[in-house]
């Protein structure tokens, strides 16, 4: 499936789902929305692992300024019933939804690009990267779960001074702030994101469902409240893969883990 805005690929396990509207640094209008709920969706169903990447020069601009002008001008009319708010929807499928997603960052990630980067589970920047929350330089407020998101990943100090200040951050800024766990070489990142995806895709899709469903929500309890889930976690069903893997160490078959020292 590839349709205008939003490429999609299959490789194995991986799903490459890639933004593609490079005319417009990939700006997020709600066709790019629509587009990308799809293609989420069906990695969901048919992938053990994502990647979101971002063709041309920029992974994301961010909102769409002219659709964002609509609205505040007033053009656009408000809708009669609410529901979800379309970002937090797809966001929070990625996020929160039956696989993990590895996001290879380069270029502009900027306000709802940055939203989108980190509702992935781990991200890759490669040098070009820049990280920037420029929404109080055009009047407006992150709105794609920035306030939760990005705010848990970098904390209100970095927060604030992104936003209020206007300050963008390097790709190696943005390491020392947590935003990505990875920085490499200009145009590596989409390899490298492969690379780390198809590591994921050999644990079992139970545990990568439990680390990227559970461990965020146990996050967000009380210490009380987390050990108590965590033991109901523990008490959960686990599918038959982990008695496989569990005798595969015990019997002596398990690939021994390597100290980073030692790794050739
Ligand atoms: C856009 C957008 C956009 C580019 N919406 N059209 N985001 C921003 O405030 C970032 C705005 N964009 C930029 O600062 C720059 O475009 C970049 C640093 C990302 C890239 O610079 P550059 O020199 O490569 O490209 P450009 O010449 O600035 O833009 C190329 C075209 O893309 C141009 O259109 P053209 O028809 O004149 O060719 C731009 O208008 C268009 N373009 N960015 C619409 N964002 C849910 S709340 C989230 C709130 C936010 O995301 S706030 C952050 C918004």
């Amino acid at each position: 499936m590839s349709t205008d805005f939003v490429t999609y690929e299959l490789d194995g396990p991986i799903a490459l789902i890639g933004l593609n509207r490079p005319d417009k640094r990939n700006a997020i209008n709600e066709a790019v929305i629509d587009e990308l709920r799809a293609a989420v969706h069906r990695a969901g169903e048919e992938a053990d692992v994502g990647v979101l990447h971002g063709h041309g020069k920029h992974f994301c601009a961010g909102l769409d300024l002219g659709e964002a002008l609509a609205r505040a001008a007033g053009q656009t009319k408000p809708p009669r019933k609410r529901k979800r708010h379309s970002w937090h929807e797809v966001f929070d499928t990625i996020a929160r939804g039956p696989i993990p997603f590895v996001a290879a960052l380069h270029g502009a990630v900027v306000g709802g690009g940055l939203e989108l980067a980190t509702a992935a589970h781990v991200r890759i920047a490669d040098e070009s990267a820049f990280f920037g929350l420029p929404e109080g330089q055009r009047g407006i407020f992150v709105g794609g779960g920035g306030t939760v998101r990005i705010q848990r990943v970098v904390g209100y100090t970095v927060m604030a001074d992104m936003m209020l200040t206007g300050r963008l951050l390097s790709a190696a800024e943005g390491e020392r702030e947590h935003i990505v766990r990875y920085v490499v070489p200009t145009g590596q990142a989409l390899a490298k994101a492969r690379e780390l995806a198809a590591v994921i895709a050999k644990n079992t899709p139970d545990t990568n469902w439990r680390i990227t469903n559970l461990l965020p929500r146990i996050n967000d309890l009380s210490h009380d409240d987390g050990l108590f889930v965590e033991y109901l976690n523990s008490n959960m069903q686990r599918p038959p893969e982990t008695a496989e893997r569990l005798r595969e160490f015990v019997e002596g078959r398990a690939k021994p883990l390597v100290a980073p020292g030692n790794r050739s």
